[in-house]
């Protein structure tokens, strides 16, 4: 079935209880659908106006609604598109849609509405994926980086480099088939292909600080059991999700909540207490630790300071390549902070003074995680880059380093002038002018229903 043919309908607005939930109509059939659930003439209903009316069902008004045509292709989709704005809650969208698919519409599929938005030009790859990553935020901060995708700066970045690119295979182009006419020019190839490969790297830069973005901040606290890592945990996450109790071992589990960090996706891990040579379930425990400090971002290690002894630095010695924090906790108990000894086994490692009763010391810990966060983030993003777009840089890069390191050693011509057609394609790829359906279809079925 050419679906492409139907007119659809889908809530644009989450399940849930709200004052207001949205439903959105488009396609050919999308004005004659809406005109016949409502009591109002079709003269009524201006383009681009929200007009205040009634939903009907056999004639009897059921809601209150707004309503909003756009005419094609001045509309989200490109085609003749009606929204309406209903009561909230989810059963009179429910009792709405009901009405629309039987009056012809079809349920629209997920992403079907920008599939369509694509399809009439009104929406091109990066900026489509861009709205998706808005919708997809977890911090104010990563809405802001995801919104900058919408206003077409970074395709006009790619676009840049893409003419540079075609300027130098051009005259490596006329090298090979004009050498003769070639010989006195002076264009500075070396300096621009450097010069390109610099911005690449610039933008490589950016796609690895957005896929850490992405990932979030994994902070995982452990330590020995009864030190206060639920208390930690919970004073943090500013709530009371764990249980805490003066019984060792009161957590057996990771257990993981998301925190918004200065705009950065912070997810803190909770964990059960480290015993050496504990019962079985400790023993359990062991065997993960290490595969979970090594797939963290950071990991605190926390100390009790009131039954602090030097062993319990033991723990902290096993992960040397972890990148981590020493919190000693319970400072509210003693004056007796073993510091100065800690710090001299560990120069290189922050160490932090708090108490989850007191709250002292809190607030400097999350500055230190958030110093950690801006050591990998050393340059402003400029750019939300995904998954896809980082592989296609890669590759233009990796065309780009063979490209150079060839004409340093002297090849020329055929076999440059054949990467240097690859990483443009890359680039291409990158702006979706070369996309398989197949690979579009992937990415609308991670879209909701409604978008
Ligand atoms: N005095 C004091 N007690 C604390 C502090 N943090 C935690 N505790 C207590 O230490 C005990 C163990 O805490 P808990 O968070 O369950 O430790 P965990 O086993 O490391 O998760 C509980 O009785 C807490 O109330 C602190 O900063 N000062
Ligand atoms: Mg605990």
């Amino acid at each position: 079935m050419d679906r492409s043919l139907f007119t659809i309908a889908a809530p644009i607005t989450p399940k849930g209880i709200g004052a207001v939930a949205g439903i959105r109509i488009s396609g050919f059939d999308a004005l004659e659908i809406i005109l016949s659930t409502i009591s109002l003439p079709k003269e009524k209903l201006q383009p681009g106006k929200l007009i205040f009316t009634s939903f009907l069902q056999e004639g009897v008004p059921i809601d209150e609604i707004t309503v909003c045509y756009r005419k094609a292709p001045h509309s989200f989709t490109g085609e003749d598109t009606v929204e309406i704005f209903c009561h909230g809650g989810w059963m009179m969208v429910n009792i709405l849609m009901d009405q629309l698919l039987e009056k012809g519409a079809l349920y629209a599929q997920p992403g079907e509405f920008s599939k369509r938005a694509m399809e009439n030009g009104k929406l091109d790859l990066i900026k489509l994926e861009g709205i998706q990553q808005i919708v997809q935020a977890r911090t104010k901060q990563e809405a802001l980086l995801a919104g900058n995708n919408l206003f077409g700066n970074f395709q006009i970045q790619i676009q840049t480099i893409s003419e540079r690119i075609l300027e130098v295979k051009s005259f490596i182009e006329a090298q090979i088939s004009f050498p003769m006419d070639m010989e006195n020019e002076t264009f500075p190839l070396l300096e621009k292909l450097i010069h390109i490969q610099e911005n690449l790297r610039c933008l490589l830069q950016q796609a690895s600080q957005s896929d850490q973005f992405r990932k979030g901040y994994q902070t995982l606290i452990i330590g020995k059991p009864n030190v206060g890592k639920s208390s930690l945990f919970n004073a943090l996450l500013g709530w009371d999700r764990m249980l805490v109790s003066p019984y060792p071992s009161t957590t057996h589990d990771y257990v993981m909540e998301l925190i918004d960090l200065h705009g950065f996706p912070v997810y803190l891990v909770d964990s059960a207490g480290y015993i050496e040579n504990g019962k079985e379930i400790d023993a359990l425990f062991n065997e993960t630790l290490p595969g979970k400090v090594q797939q963290s971002f950071l990991s605190l290690f926390v100390l009790d300071a009131f039954s602090y002894q030097s062993k319990d630095l033991e723990l902290i010695r096993q992960y040397p390549n972890a990148r981590k924090i020493i919190v000693i906790n319970k400072v509210d108990l003693t004056k007796e902070i073993p510091i100065k000894a800690i710090s001299k086994d560990f120069p290189e490692i922050p160490i932090l003074v708090v108490s989850t009763v007191t709250k002292e010391g809190l607030y400097d810990l999350m500055e230190e995680v958030y110093n950690q966060i801006k050591l990998v983030n050393p340059e402003k993003m400029d750019y939300y880059l995904n998954e896809r777009h980082h592989f296609a840089l890669k590759k233009c890069y990796e065309n780009f380093e063979k490209v150079i390191k060839n004409i340093r050693e002297g090849y020329y011509q055929d076999m440059i002038a054949s990467d240097i057609e690859m990483a443009s394609q890359w680039l291409e790829e990158l702006l979706g002018y070369r996309m398989q359906d197949a690979a579009y279809q992937k990415i609308f079925d991670t879209f909701c229903i409604g978008k």
